[in-house]
């Protein structure tokens, strides 16, 4: 690859010297601290006091579902507006947007589902200086302060958030360079952004160059302005604008490193702060490699979200990784609400609390005195560009926020079963005869396994959507291959287009202008593995349908059914670019800058991938796509994994904090790469790591190019007994969490899930992040330290019952009990008061799996009780949302008598498979046990009792699983 360069042979140095153990390590200098991003600088210069904003009470409009008010920066007086929402579902919508903006900014479209429907607001009271509105359905009243204007969410006669209540409203109007003002000039700033519009004027579209555009004028003209703003009044305010910003270095021109960002917008950076009193616990706004729970940013720099390819990213940091979901969520003991803020530009979050740095006794002894302040968090963002769009979502429960967020976001797609199995991966399967030694290394050892892995090196020359000849000369037989043993595979196909005049791809793209440009208008162009390399505008909805239609089996040659797809680099990386990402100033369709679209690229790319899938399959089939990069929404679309880890103990143990994070702000499908990608795992690490993964939602081991060989019979025979046991853990789990995924699907809670969730009263649980919940019925806390001898687990709930459910031994809650572990331990419990279904019987693959039977485990609880639900349809088609072909189940356990029924009486679906097995945990002996099912004799059921544990075991129900049935111990 003479082509690749110096920046190839720097990245080979990078990694031998990795690989001989230097120092592991980020670069920090590649990526911008605060200090080093102007408008981050900038906002946090202003500094909590009095806000210069008035709202100006008589500019008050109340229309049937809003409320608009204008707002004016009494040091500049630039107006803005701003408009409140009260929307079904007990939540509240704030815009702030520039009255009269010298152009549009822009609006992020395509993450919400649908316009989130309203309700009515009305006025309450009205003072001189302040407004009270009545929200929700009553249950929420806002105070409107003028002067300094803030914004306080009551609910009761309880405060429970504030809005700029620190006066942190920075509102960067848009305004034209002080030099070159004039009116000449200004009209030439007006044809130049016409004219990059019309860069795009080639592509047809039908759709206008922005909504937004339309919107912002029309609520223009529905207010009246309080001063009229005149062109020429406008002129002033703008020079003034200018004046204040020539004294910052960067608002004009930014340079980092080698980049000079030409900013020909200027500075246009919004900001705002929240106060939440009486929350001490912060969560959310992935993606960052850190705790759960979130820290204080006081000395050190704000939470940043800024979608970035960050090689050897280091731990416990609020580094920028390669996704971001701007949604943050407040827990304390009586509510738990969010923030979403919903903008796709360069964001920084800052979280400070006037209780950080005490010590627990340092607050008790506050408390019993008598003197303590309330513990209060406030939130501070900071984005780039764009507008203020902020979702305040009131909960009460957490259950409330899943369900509020889904409702603006969507929830997570149901994958296809076969996704939820387990996948193998490195960068390379070398060619068709690796593939297929390692698929059958996979039999020869009886290991299940779904999915196998193709890397970059699969395509011709990195370019997607070929095949390399040599290599892979026979695509569709080695696919056919691996369908006959009821298995897919993945391959990679990422957004940089390698800029070849023999590369199709690249020539239709070009020929249809759907590169991104660069402010001068050409197609932009930056290093990536295939060279010199264009960006596809994702944005574009033409561009976005034509890479879809690159999936139809006959222009992806070589693909078929049970080829599916993996969207790396989709930040988007440049190697060459800024913090190896896309120039700000490059433009997308509409004339919009990469600055403000530049957390949605990757988001784009999954979705049209995804689509694509659907649309081969003509929309019968449902899609599996993974990706590096996402957006609030991203849960639409597939899987997202944490990218480059380390075969490192500390990066096994922060896949814990890094995926619950991600499960509570809707992506549920989340996982690490099982191993670690960079570095060789000691056979120790690697076992933890399946045993790990295993209890994970996305299950793939994955290993970096220049690291050894890792299928799991390498390791001798006890350690590949160990992964094959912790693969068959996850094999028998299957309809669990398929289960787990449908519920996913109907609610957005998350699949895997802090334990607060399910005790969002129990202080313990609130900063817990080495063990968690998967749905509400398993307890897990995976042995993630070298060497351990035990681990300390945390049952929860007062008067609770949990059993490990590989001993059933009953124990009490709450409780902090320390367990022996050896090395083939995976400590789970089930909660008592659940019914677990289970497939027992070892098979290939998860669709070998299809008609097997099931076993209930059900757990009674401290009152003999239990319930739980299973849902089954044919695991791979869209059927269950267009025919009704599925099954959702309900079983339940009392009086002695386990019932099963129908959970939605909406579906149906036939299938054999049927119960062999039912085991009842801590259920005393019976005499006798028996079956009964409509219209048929009661039949005895043979059983077995282990007094010492309590466990019944029923032998062969054989019910269908969709029959109605009831089982009585007598
Ligand atoms: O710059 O495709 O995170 O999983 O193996 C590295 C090669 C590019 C980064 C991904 C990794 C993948 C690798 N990719």
């Amino acid at each position: 690859m003479a082509a690749a360069g110096g920046r190839f042979r720097m990245a080979a140095v990078a990694w031998v010297v990795l690989f001989l153990g230097a120092v592991w390590a980020v670069d920090r200098s590649n990526f911008k601290t605060c200090d080093q991003s102007s408008f981050c600088k900038r906002q946090r210069n202003t500094k909590a006091g009095s806000s210069p904003y008035r709202a100006l009470l008589d500019s008050l409009q109340l229309s049937q579902d809003s409320m608009k008010i204008q707002l004016v920066n009494e040091a500049n007086k630039v107006p803005l507006l701003l408009e409140l929402y009260g929307l079904k579902g007990n939540m509240t919508r704030i815009r702030i947007n520039e009255l009269n903006p010298l152009k549009p900014r822009y609006e992020v479209p395509d993450v919400l589902i649908g316009d989130p429907p309203t309700t009515r607001l009305s006025v309450m009271g009205r003072d001189d200086n302040s407004v009270e509105l009545s929200l929700g359905e009553g249950t929420h009243k806002l105070i409107l302060t003028a002067k300094p204007f803030r914004m306080d969410l009551l609910e009761g006669r309880e405060l429970v958030l504030s809005v700029n209540s620190r006066g942190l409203l920075v509102f960067e109007h848009l305004r034209l360079k002080k030099d070159s003002f004039s009116d000449k000039v200004s009209s030439t700033v007006v044809s130049m952004w016409d004219r990059i519009k019309n860069l795009f004027s080639r592509a047809p579209s039908k759709e206008p160059a922005t909504e937004e555009e339309g919107a912002a004028e029309a609520s223009d003209a529905s207010l009246p302005t309080e001063q009229e703003s005149t062109e020429s009044e406008k002129t002033e305010e703008a020079s003034k604008g200018a004046d204040e910003a020539e004294e910052e270095p960067g608002s004009w021109e930014e340079t980092f490193k080698t980049h000079t960002d030409s900013k020909p917008n200027g500075p246009t950076s919004v900001g705002l702060d929240f106060s939440l009193p009486g929350v001490e616990n912060v969560y959310g706004i992935p993606e960052h490699a850190d705790n759960l729970r979130l820290r204080t940013t006081e000395g050190g720099d704000p939470y940043r979200l800024y979608n970035l390819d960050v090689f050897q990213y280091e731990l416990y940091n609020p580094m920028a990784l390669y996704g971001s979901v701007p949604v943050l969520l407040a827990h304390n003991t009586q509510r738990t609400m969010g923030i979403f803020w919903l903008n796709a530009a360069e964001t920084w979050v800052d979280i400070t609390s006037n209780t950080a740095g005490k010590t627990l006794f340092g607050k008790m002894l506050d408390y019993m005195q008598g003197g303590g302040e309330t513990p209060q968090t406030d939130v501070r963002w900071m984005s780039e560009s764009g507008i203020v769009d902020v979702f305040l979502l009131l909960g009460p429960s957490p259950k409330d926020i899943f369900r509020q967020y889904a409702s603006l976001t969507g929830t997570q797609a149901l994958p296809p079963l076969f996704s939820l199995g387990y996948h193998q991966s490195r960068w390379n399967y070398n060619d068709e005869e690796d593939v297929n030694a390692v698929d059958n290394g996979f039999d020869e050892h009886d290991i299940p396994y779904d999915v196998i892995w193709l890397d970059i090196e699969h395509a011709d020359g990195k370019r997607y959507f070929t095949w390399d000849p040599n290599k892979f000369p026979h695509p569709r037989e080695m696919l056919q291959r691996l369908a006959a043993k009821r298995r897919q595979m993945v391959s990679i196909v990422d957004p940089h287009i390698k800029v070849d005049s023999g590369y199709r791809v690249h020539n239709e793209i070009r020929s249809r202008n759907f590169y991104v440009k660069t402010k001068d208008g050409n197609d932009y162009e930056g290093w990536c593995w295939p060279g010199s390399a264009g960006y596809p505008d994702f944005t574009n909805p033409e561009m976005r349908a034509w890479w879809s239609s690159m999936f139809a089996y006959d222009q992806y040659e070589g693909s078929m059914e049970n080829l599916y797809t993996w969207n790396d680099m989709n930040e988007p990386s440049v190697f060459n670019g800024p913090e190896v990402t896309m120039h700000k100033d490059a433009v997308h369709q509409g004339g919009w800058e990469h600055r403000d679209i530049h957390n949605l690229y990757g988001f784009y790319v999954q979705m049209a991938t995804a689509l694509g899938q659907v649309q081969r399959s003509g929309g019968v089939e449902r899609p599996f796509v993974l990706t590096r990069a996402f957006f609030a929404g991203s849960q639409r679309y597939g899987a997202v994994w944490t990218g480059d880890n380390a075969a490192e103990w500390d990066h096994l143990k922060i896949s814990i904090p890094m995926c619950l994070s991600l499960g509570l702000v809707g992506i549920s499908f989340c996982g690490a790469d099982v191993g670690g990608f960079f570095k060789n795992p000691e056979p120790e690490l690697l076992v933890r790591w399946y045993q790990v993964g295993a209890y994970q939602p996305f299950f793939r081991a994955h290993a970096h190019v220049d690291t050894t060989r890792r299928e799991p019979w390498l390791f001798g025979e006890d350690n590949e007994a160990l992964i094959r046991d912790a693969i068959r853990q996850r094999y028998a789990l299957l309809p669990f969490w398929y289960t787990a995924f449908y519920h996913s699907y109907r609610t957005g809670e998350p699949v895997m899930r802090p334990l607060w969730v399910e005790y969002p009263q129990d202080v313990t649980t609130f900063s817990i992040d080495d063990q968690y919940l998967l749905g509400d019925a398993l307890l897990v806390h995976p042995v993630t330290a070298q060497g351990a001898r035990g681990v300390q687990v945390y049952l929860p709930g007062k008067g609770e019952v949990w059993y490990d459910v590989h001993t059933h031994q009953k124990l009490h809650a709450p409780q902090t009990l320390y367990l022996t572990v050896t090395m083939s331990s995976i400590p789970v419990y089930q909660r008592g008061g659940s019914i677990v279904a289970r497939k027992e019987r070892v098979r290939r693959s998860s669709d070998c799996m299809q008609n097997d039977p099931y076993t209930l485990y059900v757990a009674l609880g401290p009152q003999g009780t239990a319930k739980g639900d299973l849902y089954v349809d044919d695991g791979h088609t869209y059927n269950f949302e267009t025919k009704g072909q599925y099954l959702h189940r309900r079983f339940s356990f009392s009086g002695n008598t386990l019932t099963a029924s129908s959970a939605d009486p909406k579906g149906s679906y036939e299938t054999s498979a049927w119960i062999e097995r039912v085991v009842i945990l801590g259920a005393g002996k019976p005499a006798a046990v028996f079956l009964k099912q409509a219209g048929v004799a009661e039949t005895r059921l043979d059983f077995t009792h282990e007094a010492e544990t309590s466990v019944l075991t029923l032998r062969k129900p054989a019910v269908n699983i969709g029959a109605d049935w009831s089982i009585s111990l007598r």
